[in-house]
């Protein structure tokens, strides 16, 4: 019998922040295409896991004030948990800080070294630390990483170098005898145009700067430059060069590499030439899919807050979340990312579409045939009969073909044409007018046929999510050898007599707007932002901290070479303060003798014109008229020193 083994892997993830929905998209990618596999029989092995070494993990931890182990032990179960939430079906969690995994790297490092393909050197050049990748002057892009627009550093240091550039005739060759390599085409291209055509570079892969990753075994001053640490993991993982290689011999070459298009470069060049130097067979596809982005930005921890993927999960559902994701980026693009957008499609594909569907028929069975399915003796075969047949049974083979060129938005499109069918069917058909018409007969036949049209749209949906296929067999009662995919390339095998159980809405509408996702915290923000922010208020807080009291001028003198200045004595009650106010050209002397005054009293000390000036009188008006803020005696005299509220 043929091998009909299937490993795929993703990109094993740095420790390095929040994970946001774009993080998960290619992780959610090869859960379905994995599920997909073992849905057509593969023996599958799935891989994913945390890529735990390198300056940048050195450095967050640091700042987390935890050690480097701490750090990566605390983001991996983080994301295990993640992965648990989201449904995905790893076989294999990969850490690079696992014991298995660093001897291993140790190992290679040590035959490439022997056969020559690894040498001492010396590098100085650019590095970026976020990326952890080497740059040349030429690539920068106006003097910043060209990846991801950063500051790189200059480093200089001794190093360990492989010889990449050695492989880049084979890797030409390979790439043009094995067009299926690289996918999509486009990426390839651009690939081969900003590396091959300029010549390719050795590659320098160690580093003495830093601690944190695998020492070369033979030289440990230096460790091993973390993208040669992680690439291998697709090899270590399976056990090559350890103990127990039984995977490695079963499942290597990997059939599938999905990564994110940033990162096609180091799976495409520097992997490549790696098994090549280790004399392993190449993977048989990479795949670089595009990003989740947002008004047209990569979203990133660096974007700012984008959430959390179990906000979105928590108020919907595993599903609805699947559902948005796996439709919304189309084979190797970029995909948008709206939470607008994301109500909207719930709403239409998901609630009214698939979900009315849903449960309008197995109302329909349970009010005119009490919930049990009868097959028609006669059946009348109209036109739009044979229509949604043809359609549903040819569905499987369209989903596969879709999933096999890994089409997986299309292969979506393929089930909700069927979906959008069935609907359409209902209202051609009609089933309350056959009811109320006593048409039993015809009546029995429609219900047969939207029923078995939602048991094959579960069974397809099955690679895509993970509790509605499960509900949907539920309530339609079918079993476990009519769940398996195979039944879907034939229609009409749901047996007569099967009990409809009518369960719960399996898509309810989201009422609310993208609302609905904020976060506690975010709605305190708003409320915050929501109250009139006007620059004249002040709280009564910031108020009481103006000192205001009844003071009393008892002298006024002209200050010396000053225009406008008067240096005054204001009684305070318990004290006498010299103020300096410039009230020359609005008021003679006299007229301010004696006038009870409002002062702020509290005003740090200043000096004008030599003179230390404790306070100041309070008064309204421009530059033409200014009027001093005088206390009305004729409503009876306060005490000087009153605080004045
Ligand atoms: O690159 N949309 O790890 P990483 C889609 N450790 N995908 C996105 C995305 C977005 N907005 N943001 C990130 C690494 N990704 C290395 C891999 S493999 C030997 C070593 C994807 O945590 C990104 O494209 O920075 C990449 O495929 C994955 O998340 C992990 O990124």
């Amino acid at each position: 019998m043929e091998n009909k083994k299937y490993y795929i892997t993703t990109p094993i993830y740095y420790p390095s922040g929040n994970f946001h929905v774009g993080t998960c998209y290619c992780t959610l990618m090869a859960d379905t295409i994995a599920r997909y596999k073992r849905l057509r029989g593969y023996d599958v092995f799935f891989m994913t896991g945390t890529d735990e070494h390198g300056q940048k993990i050195e450095e967050k931890a640091k700042l987390a004030n935890k050690t480097p182990k701490e750090y990566v032990d605390e983001f991996a179960t983080n994301v295990k948990e993640l992965w648990k939430i989201l449904g995905i079906s790893y076989d294999k969690y990969m850490r690079t800080t696992d014991e298995d995994h660093k001897l291993a790297v140790q190992k290679i490092f040590q035959k490439l070294y022997e056969k020559g393909d690894i040498y001492l050197g010396s590098y100085e050049g650019l590095y970026c630390t976020p990326c952890e990748s080497f740059w040349t002057e030429t690539q920068l892009v106006d003097g910043k990483c060209p990846d991801c627009g950063r500051e790189v550093k200059l480093v200089k240091e001794e190093s360990y170098f492989f010889r990449l550039s050695k492989y880049q005739k084979r890797l030409e060759e390979y790439y043009e005898e094995h067009p299926e390599f690289l996918e999509p085409i486009s990426r390839k291209n651009e690939m081969m145009k900003n590396f091959f055509e300029k010549g390719l570079d050795d590659l320098c892969v160690s580093r003495t700067s830093i601690k944190w990753g695998i020492q070369v075994p033979f030289d440990p001053k230096h460790v091993i430059y973390v993208w040669l640490d992680a690439l291998t993991n697709y090899i270590t993982g399976l056990g090559y060069l350890g103990e127990d290689d039984h995977c490695f011999k079963k499942y290597w070459p990997a059939d599938l590499h999905l990564v994110g298009k940033e990162i096609f470069r180091f799976h495409s060049i520097i992997w490549p030439a790696i098994l090549m130097a280790l004399d392993l067979p190449l993977p048989k596809k990479i795949f670089g899919h595009g990003w989740l982005v947002v008004d047209g930005k990569k979203i990133s921890k660096s974007f700012g807050n984008y959430k959390d993927p179990r906000i979105y999960i928590e108020k919907t559902s595993v599903d609805h979340l699947r559902y948005y994701l796996l439709r919304e980026v189309a084979f190797g693009q970029d995909g948008n990312f709206s939470e607008d957008l994301f109500i909207e499609k719930s709403n239409s594909d998901l609630s009214n579409n698939l979900g009315n569907l849903v449960s309008r028929v197995t109302a329909m069975v349970q009010k005119y045939n009490n919930g049990i399915i009868t097959k028609s003796k006669n059946p009348e075969m109209l036109d739009y009969d044979k229509d949604l047949i043809n359609s549903v049974s040819v569905l499987a083979s369209k989903v596969e073909g879709r999933m096999d060129q890994l089409e997986l938005n299309k292969a979506l499109d393929e089930i909700w044409e069927v979906i959008s069918k069935a609907n359409k069917y209902i209202d051609l058909s009609m089933p309350w007018i056959l009811a109320k018409e006593e048409k039993l007969e015809r009546l029995n036949e429609v219900l047969y046929n939207l029923i078995e049209t939602i048991r094959i749209i579960a069974v397809v949906l099955q690679p895509f999510m993970i509790d509605v296929p499960r509900k949907i067999f539920e309530q339609v009662g079918v079993e476990q050898d009519l769940q398996v995919w195979d039944s879907a390339y034939q229609f009409g095998l749901l047996k007569e007599g099967t009990k409809i159980t009518k369960g719960e809405n399996i898509f309810p509408r989201l009422e609310q707007g993208k609302e609905l996702f904020k976060v506690e915290e975010e709605k305190k923000v708003e409320e915050k932002k929501e109250e009139p922010i006007k620059e004249e208020y002040i709280t009564i807080d910031e108020l009481e901290k103006i000192k205001l009291k009844v003071g009393q001028i008892k002298s006024v003198e002209k200050v010396e070479k000053a225009d406008k200045l008067y240096k005054l004595s204001v009684d305070m009650g318990n004290e006498v303060r010299t103020i300096v106010s410039g009230l020359v050209k609005y008021y003679e002397p006299d007229e301010l003798l004696n006038k009870q005054v409002v002062v702020v009293a509290n005003l740090k000390p200043a000096k004008l014109r030599g003179i230390e000036s404790n306070g100041m009188l309070l008064a309204a008006g421009d530059d033409d008229i200014v009027k001093l803020l005088v206390l009305d005696n004729n409503a009876g005299t306060l005490e000087n020193g009153t605080n004045i509220h």
